[in-house]
């Protein structure tokens, strides 16, 4: 394999800061001097993957032609005789969104237009309104629905619960960096206290907001496949946009028993790392929206084809996209988004701190609750490696469930 115009790998260099969040950054150089960037952040778990990189992937890629996107995407993938896994598939994305930004770069031209242009003006998204009681999330989503967004994600505490998925007892989010705590925060967790609650936050909303707004939640996989099956049938009057991760899915059979039984639309896919996880799903029509996100699942080569393959089956694409994504992520997905004939809708949660700001620079707008892709050559992303040298990595977990008996739940 050659080509004519080779642009030559020289350079690779992984570097992990934190700037707020913890993020793994991947800078290739190319003889000409033109850089890419990837993200292969894998959220409680950097220096795995950061490990992964510089020992195992960098020096298979010096000297090569960064052009050929789509072999050095499959001499990383079957090549490496271990195929799939999270920390795999976040190296080879990160390789592969770099690659991208390169060959954009090149080109003088923004990754959506390589990929086939624009499909439409702008990426709708949905945001989180999150609070400890019902009154608090829904002023919160008031708030939103203020600054223009069309589309809320609801999360609220379970009362009798202290501390649950979506906030944290002592109010520390859990987004934010759990530095402070040497192991993962745990929480409890208990079915029949958040069955027995979550109807009225959707009652409520609606009784405020009337029925245009775009209402979401999400189960973070907590319930068995019977348990979802009867919220999604509860929800069905409050007409949800998508009941996200409402039953872990190794096993993606479990969907079917959940779509049998309601016609609440069904999202899945943050943690899937290839396209096999999510095969079965898709092509059984069991959910309505898949989630796979550009770092976890192998880059922008792979959720093209994820993309393009769910679109068969009457499913869109709705990239996660919470702060253990770095912008470089974003901006990939973003580009996918704005081309992807079956888009569906893109998970926001702000452009970042101040922090994060310093260290990454990026294109993308957010008009009247709608994400803008600008048209730098390239992803529009940029990376000061100085500023990032100022803020080190700091460890961190995510936090873990139990039910009230000390058994340990999915989060
Ligand atoms: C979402 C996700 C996040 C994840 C986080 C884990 O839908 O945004 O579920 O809340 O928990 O990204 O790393
Ligand atoms: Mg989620």
């Amino acid at each position: 394999m050659s080509g004519n115009r080779k642009l030559i790998i020289e350079d690779v260099k992984v570097i992990v800061s934190c700037p707020g969040r913890n993020f793994v950054t991947l800078k290739i150089t190319t003889e000409s001097g033109i850089y890419g960037l990837g993200d292969a952040t894998v959220n409680g778990r950097e220096q795995a993957v950061a490990t992964y990189l510089r020992e195992h992937v960098a020096p298979c890629l010096i000297g090569r032609n960064a052009h050929e996107i789509e072999d050095i995407w499959q001499y990383l993938y079957k090549g490496v005789y271990w195929r799939k896994g999270p920390i795999n598939m976040a190296s080879i994305a990160a390789v592969d969104v770099a690659l991208w930004d390169i060959k954009g770069k090149a080109a003088d031209l923004p990754v959506y237009e390589l990929l086939g242009g624009k499909s439409r003006r702008g990426v709708g998204v949905y945001v989180h309104a999150t609070g400890n009681t019902v009154e608090d999330t829904l002023d919160r989503a008031g708030e939103l629905v203020g600054q223009g967004y069309q589309a809320i994600r609801l999360q609220s505490s379970v009362p009798g619960l202290d501390g649950s998925y979506g906030v944290l007892g002592d109010k520390k989010d859990y987004f934010e960096l759990q530095n402070d705590r040497p192991l993962p925060p745990e929480h409890p967790w208990s079915t029949k206290k958040y069955m027995n609650s979550i109807e009225e936050l959707f009652v409520e909303a609606r009784k405020r907001f009337g029925n245009e707004l775009h209402l979401l939640h999400d189960v973070h996989s907590r319930l068995t496949p019977i348990e979802a099956a009867r919220l999604g049938k509860m929800l069905e009057p409050y007409d949800l946009l998508f009941l996200e991760d409402a039953v872990a899915a190794e096993n993606q059979e479990s969907y079917r028993i959940v779509r049998d039984h309601t016609t609440t639309p069904l999202a899945i896919g943050e943690i899937y790392n290839t396209i096999w996880d999510c095969k079965d799903m898709i092509q059984n029509q069991w959910i309505d929206y898949i989630r796979t996100a550009s770092t976890h699942a192998g880059g922008i080569t792979a959720l093209r084809r994820i993309a393009d393959f769910a679109a068969l089956y009457h499913v869109r694409i709705a990239p996660h996209g919470a702060p253990d994504l770095s912008p470089i992520c974003y901006a990939a997905q973003s580009h996918i988004d704005i081309w992807a004939p079956n888009f569906g809708i893109q998970e926001f949660v702000g452009f970042g701190t101040e922090k994060s700001n310093e260290v990454f620079s990026h294109d993308l707008k957010m008009v009247d609750g709608m994400l803008h892709v600008g048209d730098r050559p390239g992803l529009g992303v940029d990376f000061d490696e100085e500023a990032a040298a100022k803020y080190p990595y700091n460890r961190s977990y995510l936090p873990v469930s139990r039910l009230e008996d000390g058994t340990l739940w999915s989060w």
